[in-house]
C-alpha cells in the first residue's frame, strides 16, 4: 500500500431512476461483479458498495435503490436508504438513463438534489443506443436544472467512457488514507451477496409483482471436508399461490432459478457448491423488520 500521506479515498454514490443502470456501472467501475442487475425495475433494494483503486485513489462507489414515488413500506425504505447514501457520499454522481430522458422520476430527483451538499456531476448512460443530438440536448437541460461539476457520457454496457470518469473521480476524492485493503472489492459478506445472487436469477424468471413480493435470504453456509460449500436459501413470498408460481411445474422454476445462481455462485467462491433453495410463504414479509435487517435497510415504523 501506498504511504498514507499521498493517498485519495472517498464514497461515490450513484444515484437515479429505477433501472437507470446504477448496478450496471458500479459493476463496470469496479470491474467486477458486486452488485445484482436486472432489466425490471427497482432491482437493488439497499446500499451495496463496490471498491477500486485508481493510482494514489480508493474508490469506493455506493449503488443505491432507484428513486421513484413509494408505495409499500418496502418502497420507502429503498427511496430513503437511497437519499441517505446520496448524503452520507463525498461525492454523488446522478444518473439519467439518456434514452428515457427527462422523465418524471429524474425531474423529481433533479428538484430534491440541491437539498443534497455533497460535490454532485451527471452521468448520461445508455449512450450505446441514444444519438449524440439528443445527448447534448439532453447535457443542458440537465444543467439548467441541477448544479453540477461535470457531465460525464458512459455505457455502463459496453464501458464506454467509464475509465474516462474514474480517472475524474480518482483525481477529486478528498485526500486520505485508502479504508480497505487493495484487493478487496466489496465489503458484503458472500453470503448477501449469494442471496442477491439468486434474487437476480427470480427477477429474470419470474414476472409481473412477483419480483418485488418476494426475497432471498442465505439460512446456512458451511464449508463441507473435501472443498465443496453447503449453502441453504430461502426464498420468501407472499401467498400460497406464488408459491407454486416459484417452484413452477414439477418444480421446473425452482431448478432453474437455483441452478443458474449455483452455477454463478461458484464462480464468485473459485470452488464446488450445492445450493439448496426452500421456498417460503410468510405473509406480510414486507412489513416484518426481521426481513428488513436481514436486507440491511432500515424498518420505516409507519
Ligand atoms: N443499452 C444499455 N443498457 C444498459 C446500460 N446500462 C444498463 N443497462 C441495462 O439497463 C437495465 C437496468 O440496469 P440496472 O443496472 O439493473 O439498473 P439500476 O439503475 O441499478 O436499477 P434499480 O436497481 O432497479 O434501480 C439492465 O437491463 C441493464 O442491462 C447501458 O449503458 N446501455
Ligand atoms: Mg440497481
Amino acid at each position: 500500500m501506498p504511504e498514507a500521506a499521498d493517498t485519495r479515498c472517498g464514497f461515490v454514490a450513484l444515484i437515479g431512476a429505477p433501472n437507470a443502470g446504477k448496478s450496471t456501472l458500479v459493476n463496470s467501475l469496479v470491474g467486477s461483479k458486486v452488485t445484482i442487475v436486472s432489466r425490471k425495475v427497482q432491482t437493488t433494494r439497499a446500499l451495496i458498495r463496490g471498491v477500486t483503486i485508481v493510482g494514489q485513489s480508493q474508490l469506493i462507489f455506493v449503488d443505491t435503490p432507484g428513486i421513484f414515488a413509494p408505495r409499500r413500506r418496502l418502497d420507502r425504505a429503498m427511496v430513503e436508504t437511497a437519499w441517505s447514501g446520496a448524503h452520507d457520499a463525498d461525492i454523488v454522481g446522478l444518473l439519467i438513463d439518456a434514452r428515457a430522458g427527462l422523465e418524471e422520476e429524474a425531474e423529481t430527483i433533479l428538484s430534491k438534489l440541491d437539498g443534497v451538499r455533497s460535490r454532485k456531476f451527471l452521468i448520461l448512460n445508455k449512450v450505446d443506443v441514444v444519438a449524440k443530438p439528443d445527448l447534448l440536448a439532453l447535457t443542458q437541460a440537465a444543467n439548467a436544472k441541477g448544479k453540477f461539476e461535470a457531465t460525464f457520457m458512459v455505457s455502463a454496457l459496453t464501458g464506454d467512457g467509464v475509465a474516462d470518469l474514474k480517472r475524474w473521480l480518482a483525481d477529486i476524492v478528498p485526500p486520505g488514507p485508502w479504508l480497505y485493503p487493495p484487493d478487496q472489492m466489496s465489503d458484503a459478506p458472500m453470503r448477501q451477496l449469494a442471496a442477491e445472487i439468486t434474487r437476480e436469477k427470480l427477477y429474470e424468471r419470474l414476472h409481473q409483482e412477483l419480483p418485488y413480493q418476494s426475497t432471498v435470504e442465505t439460512q446456512a453456509w458451511k464449508e463441507l471436508r473435501g472443498g465443496a460449500i453447503r449453502i441453504e436459501q430461502t426464498i420468501y413470498v407472499e401467498r400460497e399461490s406464488q408459491r407454486k408460481i416459484v417452484l413452477g411445474k414439477g418444480g421446473q422454476t425452482i431448478k432453474a432459478i437455483g441452478e443458474a445462481a449455483r452455477k454463478e455462485i461458484a464462480e464468485i467462491v473459485e470452488g464446488k457448491v450445492d445450493l439448496f433453495l426452500h421456498v417460503a410463504v410468510r405473509e406480510g414479509w414486507g412489513d416484518d423488520p426481521e426481513r428488513y435487517r436481514a436486507m440491511g435497510l432500515e424498518f420505516p415504523k409507519d
